[in-house]
């Protein structure tokens, strides 16, 4: 593990966006990036794509750091399914999200439940944001039978954790659904109901992966819509809502069904990360299928713009 040097060809182009060239990891296939900002650096939790290529088997998570936005240090796997003992420990190590609260970093995650059918998030507890990590509960925070508002059993997936200006964090994640709640202040507990954002407020077409940011007062829902997905975006003056739908900040990602969002501002530049399947990448032999597509992704990051009303304009995905 270490820094690892963007190819001086790449570089130029690179630095003159401030930002390396898509996709931004090329050593394994990545997936479902959760960029965090935490003093002058940049942590992103991702999942690692692996197997046959044909599903979403995923059998661990990863973490990759800058100062920059052109080199990006690895981390290593610092969390992987079987750190869950109530989860079946498969390569089920569907998306995330980290977000820092009073010096201890709190890690979201999706894994299969063992005994309770579905998907289920859980919550790993780490004093820096590169780990160690561990369950912080010994049991799942959300699980398929706490949610009814849809008849599937993976509703419960994609989790993205958001704490207002006032100190109250939130938990947004679904799919189909929209669903959201408070956590207590030990962000390891729901506290209270779980609501579901009406289908009206999210485009009548939420598919998954919310992420929740607040930009001048207001906040920002975005999410994947329709499928192949797009990403779609919904503001509101308040995090419980009404969420007005503004339409699409990103179209498709190349040779992807899927592109998972994730938004940050970062040393006075606003970041739009998400994952395409345009990585050609050799596993090696024996290592399953190779190349670029729906189930061997890869990460890439891409600047984003607002307008002076507030709204995002659409994400240019680059190449370079
Ligand atoms: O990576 C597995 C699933 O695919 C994620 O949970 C979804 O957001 C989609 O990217």
């Amino acid at each position: 593990d270490g820094p690892y040097t963007i190819p001086s060809d790449l570089t130029a182009s690179a630095t003159s966006s401030e930002k390396a060239a898509n996709p931004i990891i090329t050593e394994v296939f990545t997936a479902d990036p959760a960029p965090m900002v935490f003093q002058d650096r940049v942590y992103l939790y991702v999942g690692q794509d692996d197997g046959d290529g044909r599903g979403y088997h995923m059998p661990r998570w990863r973490v990759y750091s800058t100062d920059n936005m052109v080199e990006w240090k690895d981390e290593g796997s610092p969390l992987q399914p079987s750190d869950f003992s109530w989860s079946t420990g498969g390569p089920t190590s569907w998306a995330g999200h980290t977000i820092e609260k009073d010096g201890k970093f709190y890690w979201y995650i999706t894994v299969d439940h063992r005994d309770v059918h579905g998907k289920a998030i859980g919550v790993a507890v780490a004093d820096s944001p590169t780990g160690p990590f561990k369950d912080a509960r010994g049991t799942a925070l959300i699980t398929n039978d706490m949610t009814k508002a849809t008849g599937i059993s993976w509703d419960d997936i994609d989790p993205a954790a958001f704490i207002d200006d006032d100190g109250q964090a939130w938990l947004f994640w679904g799919n189909q659904k929209c669903y959201y709640a408070k956590l207590k202040s030990n962000m390891t507990e729901l506290d209270g109901e779980i609501h579901v954002v009406p289908d009206s407020e999210v485009g009548g077409r939420f598919t998954e992966a919310p992420w929740v940011h607040k930009r001048n007062g207001i906040y920002y829902l975005s999410y994947a819509t329709g499928f192949p997905e797009k990403t779609a975006y919904s503001v509101a003056k308040s995090i419980t809502g009404p969420w007005v739908p503004k339409g699409l900040v990103a179209e498709g990602a190349q040779n992807s069904n899927t592109i998972h969002q994730g938004i940050i501002t970062f040393k006075g530049k606003d970041y739009f990360f998400y994952h395409s399947g345009m990585l050609q990448f050799d596993q090696g032999a024996g290592k399953g299928h190779n190349g670029g597509g729906s189930f061997h992704r890869s990460v890439c990051v891409d600047e984003l713009h607002y307008n002076a009303d507030g709204s995002m304009q659409i994400v240019t995905q680059t190449t370079e």
